[in-house]
Order: C-alpha cells, then sequence, then structure tokens
C-alpha cells in the first residue's frame, strides 16, 4: 500500500507531561505529512532512559504520548504510531552506528552538554550516545523527512553524516535525510526565562503550558509570563518574551506576526496576556477532550501499539538485513 511514498519519522520522548513546545515545534506539524508520505511516529521510550525514570510513571507517559499523538489529529490508518522498545531493531543500529560514529562528535553535542550539567550524579554513556540511538531511529526506515523542533538540528546533522559515513566505506545503504523545522514555532521559549527552550523536564511549572493544563492553569501562567518593562506589543531588541508570545498566539491563532502588531497596537501586556492565554485554552480543548476518551480504552490503545509495531518491524527487518550483510555479519536462515 505504502510501496512508492518517501518516509517521514519523528519521535517524542514519555519524559514527562507534553508542553505546547512540542505540540507546536513538532506534533502539530506531523498531520500535514500524513497523506503524500508514509510516516512513522514513535514514542521513544529507550531516548527516555538516559534520564533516571520513575518505571510506573514511564509506562503511563508511554500511554498518553500514543494517545496525545492521536488526539493531535494522528490517525493510526493513516500513519504508523508506535513505542521504540517494540521494535528491537533500534537498539541494534544504535550499537552498530556507534561504531561508526566518534567520541569527540558526541563531546561536542550541546544537549549533551546541557543534560549533562542537570543531571550531573547520572552523566550515564547512554546520554553521551543518546544521539547515535536517534540517527538509528531515523536511518532504519529510509527516512527522507524528519520533522523536529529548532534543538535537535544538531543531533539530524550529526545522522546525516553518520549515514554518509557509512555509505561512503560500504556503498548506498541508507537515505540521507533531510530536516524539517517549522518557521514561526521551531523554538518555542519557556515562560519563566524567555531566552530559554520550554521543556517538558522543566522544575518551575510556571515556565511550561502542557498541553493538559486546565484552562485557569494554562491562563494563570500566561499572566505571569516574564516579559520586559516595555508596554508595546511587537517584536525586537530585549524582548524575547513578548515576541515569544506572539509566535505562540500566532500558531494558535493564524495569524501572522505583523498582524498582531496591529492588532495589539495600544494595547497593554496584561490584556495581550490574558488573549494568548485564552486563544490557547481554546485551541486545546478539543485535543484534551479526545485525549481523556482515547485514555478511557487502554484495549485500543494497545491495539495500535500491535499494529504500528508490526509495520515498524516489518520495514526495520529490510534495512538491518541489508546493514548485517554489508558489514559482513554471518546471517543464518
Ligand atoms: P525533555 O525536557 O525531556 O528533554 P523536550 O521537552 O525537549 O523533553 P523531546 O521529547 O525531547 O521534548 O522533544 C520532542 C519534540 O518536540 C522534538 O522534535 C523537539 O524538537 C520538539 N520540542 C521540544 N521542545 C520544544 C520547544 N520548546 N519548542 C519547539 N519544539 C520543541
Ligand atoms: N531526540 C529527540 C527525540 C527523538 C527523535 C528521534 C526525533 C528521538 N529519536 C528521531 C526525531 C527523529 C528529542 O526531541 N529530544
Amino acid at each position: 500500500m505504502f510501496k512508492d511514498k518517501k518516509v517521514v519519522f519523528s519521535g517524542v520522548q514519555p519524559s514527562g507531561s507534553l508542553t505546547i513546545g512540542n505540540y507546536l515545534g513538532a506534533i502539530k506539524n506531523f498531520n500535514a505529512f500524513s497523506e503524500e508520505y508514509q510516516c512513522l511516529y514513535c514514542v521513544v521510550n529507550e531516548h527516555a532512559i538516559t534520564v533516571r525514570q520513575n518505571p510506573a510513571d514511564l509506562r503511563k507517559r508511554t500511554y498518553e504520548t500514543l494517545a496525545l499523538y492521536m488526539a493531535c489529529g494522528l490517525d493510526p490508518e493513516k500513519n504508523t504510531l508506535f513505542v521504540q522498545s517494540h521494535v528491537a531493531a533500534h537498539a541494534e543500529l544504535g550499537w552498530i552506528l556507534d561504531c561508526y560514529t566518534m567520541f569527540g562528535e558526541l563531546s561536542r553535542m550541546t544537549q549533551f552538554k546541557d543534560k549533562s550539567a542537570k543531571n550531573a550524579d547520572n552523566i550515564n554513556a547512554g546520554l553521551f550516545t543518546y544521539p547515535t540511538l536517534m540517527a538509528a531511529d531515523i536511518l532504519l526506515y529510509q527516512t527522507e523527512l524528519v520533522p523536529v523542533g529548532v534543538d535537535q538540528k544538531q543531533h539530524l546533522e550529526l545522522a546525516r553524516d553518520i549515514a554518509e559515513r557509512f555509505n561512503g566505506i560500504y556503498g548506498e545503504t541508507f537515505v540521507v535525510p533531510e530536516g524539517y523545522i517549522p518557521p514561526v514555532t521551531a523554538k518555542i521559549m519557556s515562560l519563566a526565562e524567555p531566552t530559554k527552550k520550554m521543556s517538558k523536564s522543566d522544575e518551575n511549572e510556571n515556565a511550561v503550558v502542557r498541553i493538559l493544563d486546565p484552562r485557569d492553569a494554562i491562563i494563570r501562567k500566561f499572566k505571569r509570563a516574564v516579559t520586559d518593562s516595555g508596554n508595546e506589543i511587537r517584536r525586537g531588541e530585549g524582548k524575547d518574551g513578548i515576541e515569544n508570545l506572539m509566535s505562540i498566539y500566532s500558531a494558535f491563532t493564524g495569524k501572522t506576526l505583523d498582524e498582531i502588531e496591529s492588532e495589539f497596537d495600544g494595547v497593554g501586556y496584561g490584556d495581550f496576556k490574558l488573549a494568548v492565554g485564552e486563544a490557547c485554552a481554546d485551541a486545546l480543548a478539543p485535543v484534551q477532550a479526545e485525549f481523556d476518551r482515547l485514555m478511557k480504552d487502554k484495549a485500543y490503545l494497545e491495539t495500535v501499539m500491535k499494529n504500528g509495531a508490526d509495520m515498524a518491524n516489518y520495514m526495520a527487518a529490510r534495512t538491518m538485513s541489508k546493514v548485517r550483510r554489508k558489514i559482513g555479519f554471518v546471517e543464518i536462515k
């Protein structure tokens, strides 16, 4: 059925309750590819354990992340939705690619530096090789396009380098993937520190708006968002906080940044923040309702996982047999 379609792959870690950064920077854009491409969207639970996770929470968030994919509009009939640990080939190819990735390359990854600083008591080897597992996720399916937020650009470039290196040694084996980074919402910033990325694992609850936050919490968090000492709703030097709110408002209403500047000409920060909070809460309400409905039916979620895993395993097996043959691993029937 999918034979001639190009492949799109992306993943989200079940490492916390998803934020509007995950939604606007990644998941919301996934829908656009479903007709034209063969899309695989993965819950990357193996990536999540690079930071210590409570087992019960990890299990629960795996269901939740899958349900959120669907609540955000991804139809499991049109997309392959699956869980990383259900396809053993991710870990297998991850190991193989470790052997074609340099220590120096991994040492330069900014996410590794950031996460090592945040988790100083647990700088494990998996945190260091996280990007080779991500390269394996992508290369396993001969992916052409990877929709992600801008924070993943460096990992994506490494995945391309690894693919090219492997192809250079063994001949054409992997498709070299391209990133798709959305124009306005590639990096939603923290509401508390608008020069920092909004991150689902942030300890400050006021810094993050979560897709599942109740309406009053969403509005309250936007009201408290850190801005600047000025009073104009426009882009500019030192206006990171306002610019971030403008991007969020733009994404939820479809208005351009120019339109927003004229709409709020002469309006104070307080009223603008309320408008952003309301637009965000309105847009998320149907997603939340659908999420609640889906979470009541675990059996259905498990059927989706199982079907997704079957399709992903089938596709991964084709790449793996090619890889093993090229490297010189003996295959037995
Ligand atoms: P963590 O805090 O656990 O590191 P995270 O919030 O960074 O998690 P990931 O699961 O690592 O989320 O990312 C899933 C997708 O969401 C990726 O494509 C990532 O680029 C995107 N994304 C994450 N945060 C943002 C953000 N603030 N703005 C835009 N895109 C984002
Ligand atoms: N590293 C990504 C999550 C991720 C991913 C992927 C994204 C793991 N594997 C493959 C795209 C393609 C992150 O967002 N931190």
